[in-house]
Formats: structure tokens, sequence, C-alpha cells
């Protein structure tokens, strides 16, 4: 649990980092961009900025109530970053998994070590689920 805190606090002042480095470098006059928009760009840009470790991790996105994907396959040892983009509370439980609440913006972690598949839930929204699968 500690040690699942503590990676999670590194990925977090990474995305930390990276948004710093990207604020830096948009000096291009965009007037009104709409907020979601921003957000994408964002996400997006974090992720090139770093190409080495982040690769590793399968995305899913918590959106309008659903995880996209909703079912998403990795490799034994991969970890899994859901991030909530809804301005309503959602979490990721099952399988032995269990989140936190997450905020919008905020983002839950998970490495899969071993093969199988592993639904899961939202605790406060029990009709939202999603399944990961685990593959060699
Ligand atoms: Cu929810």
């Amino acid at each position: 649990m500690r040690k699942e805190i503590l990676i999670f606090l590194i990925i977090l002042g990474v995305f930390f980092v990276a948004g710093c480095v990207e604020n830096e470098g948009s000096d291009e006059p965009e007037p009104s961009i709409p907020l979601e928009e921003v957000d994408k760009g964002g996400a997006v840009g974090a992720e090139e900025t770093s190409s080495g470790a982040k690769s590793d991790i399968a995305n899913v996105e918590i959106r309008n109530y659903t995880y996209i994907p909703q079912n998403i396959t990795v490799k034994i040892g991969q970890t899994v970053m859901w991030t909530n983009n809804d301005t309503v509370l959602h979490d990721v439980v099952g399988s032995g998994i269990e989140s936190d609440y997450l905020q919008k913006g905020e983002k839950f972690i998970y490495t899969f070590e071993e093969e199988g598949t592993y639904p899961y839930i939202c605790s406060v929204h029990p009709w939202m689920e999603g399944e990961v699968t685990v593959g060699a």
C-alpha cells in the first residue's frame, strides 16, 4: 500500500514537471480555447515529453460515467492508469483493486502482475463497469 502511494506521488511529480515545461514552450497566441481542449492538449503533451517508462502505462479515461476503453488488454507487469475527467467522484474497485475516490484530474495506477481478467466497477456508480485483461 505504501509503495503504491509512493509510485503515485512520483507519477504526479512527473506530470507536474511536464506541465511546467509545456507551459514555457507554448508562446503561440491562441486566444480562446475551450477548457476541455486545453485539458486534452496537456495530457497528450505530457505523454509525448517523456517517452521512456510512460509508454508502458496503459491509460483508461473516465469520462461521462464511462471507462474508456471499457475493456483493455495489457501485458503481465504492465501498469494501468485511470484518469477521472468527470467533475463527479469515481473510483476503481474490484478484483482486488481498490482506488481512493478520484476527483476531476486525479489518477490511479495499478500494476498487474498476474495473468487473468480483472472486472471492476465504480463503487459510487455501480453500473459503471470496466475490465482489464492481462495476458503474457
Ligand atoms: Cu463513478
